[in-house]
């Protein structure tokens, strides 16, 4: 079951989709339990910006048929804020953590790509080129050109296992992760959410006025869960033919046979994201069925 990622061992080729598991919070309600059985081979910390972020206002979330909805908008206590108060607790895990981070610019990625390098807590850091609830770094993401220039410029600033994170919004995402390849990048992780909205329900909050309205206070969001599942394993398919770099696949993992299915279209390792919410320990079950 141990597999090689860009250089990092891991017991397993379970991981966590970023932002959709709290290992700090998890650490405090289940103590020594949590790391005897940690669901996840590699930890990846929910992205980061340079300053802080409050993130969209409430709602933000919304529960679709096979899915989940979600305008969180980033919410984060920035570099600094990271560096002094979570990186000291998730030091803590007993597996590599990987650092997701986002920026509006080369020059701002580059600041927390440095940052990271000088952190020896740091195994690999993500960069999300793909949130649907902000509006700068997704026009990066679904460029081919700009993400190549993008990468290959921050590129120098670690020499930390650098995976891109891809948006499924474009329009060939085989040429993105091609894109970010050549720019420098030692792996790429998708699916991130497909761009959505939710509608009030008529006869609820403003929908009284007989006329649909947005629910999400960020005004749409993106969407996770079973709902992707094929669209993440066509494009994870379609990247794992187009790169010789390892690819991270996820989108509506629930079971082994679904962890199985990404690793069969050529995904090395497998991140169960929204299923955690409904089962915290879903990823624990997933790699112990996936070893059976
Ligand atoms: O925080 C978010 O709203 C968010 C992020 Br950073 C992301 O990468 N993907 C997503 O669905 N939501």
């Amino acid at each position: 079951m141990s597999v090689e990622f860009c250089g990092l061992s891991l017991a397993h080729p379970i991981v966590n989709g970023s932002g959709t598991f709290d290992a700090i919070a998890a650490q405090r309600a289940f103590g020594d339990a949590l790391h005897e059985r940690f669901p996840f081979a590699a930890f990846v910390s929910k992205t980061i910006t340079l300053a802080p972020r409050a993130g969209n206002p409430p709602p933000r979330l919304w529960e679709a048929q096979a899915g989940l909805i979600n305008s969180i908008g980033l919410p984060n206590k920035g570099l600094h804020g990271y560096i002094a108060q979570d990186l000291p607790e998730l030091a803590r895990l007993r597996v590599p953590l990987i650092t997701n981070v986002m920026g509006s610019s080369a020059e701002e990625i580059a600041e927390l790509l440095r940052a990271c390098d000088r952190r020896e807590e740091i195994a690999a850091v993500e960069l999300n080129v793909s949130c649907p609830n902000v509006r700068t770094g997704l026009d990066i993401g679904s460029d081919p050109t700009q993400l190549e220039r993008v990468v290959a410029a921050v590129r120098p600033a670690t020499s930390k296992p650098l995976v891109v994170k891809l948006t499924p919004n474009c329009a060939d995402v085989g040429e993105c992760a091609r894109a970010a390849e050549a720019g420098g990048a030692d792996g790429v992780s998708l699916i991130n959410t497909l761009r959505a909205t939710a509608l009030v329900p008529v006869g609820s909050r403003s929908g009284m006025r007989g006329r649909a309205v947005p629910w999400l206070g960020g005004g749409s969001g993106g969407l996770s869960g079973a709902a992707i599942r094929p669209v993440a394993l066509a494009q994870v398919a379609a990247v794992a033919r187009r790169v010789s770099i390892p690819v991270v696949g996820m989108g509506g993992v629930q079971s082994a046979a679904h962890a199985r299915q990404f690793l069969d279209v050529g995904a090395r390792l497998v991140a169960v994201g929204t299923e955690s919410f409904r089962d915290p320990s879903a990823a624990a079950r997933i790699a112990d069925e996936l070893e059976d």
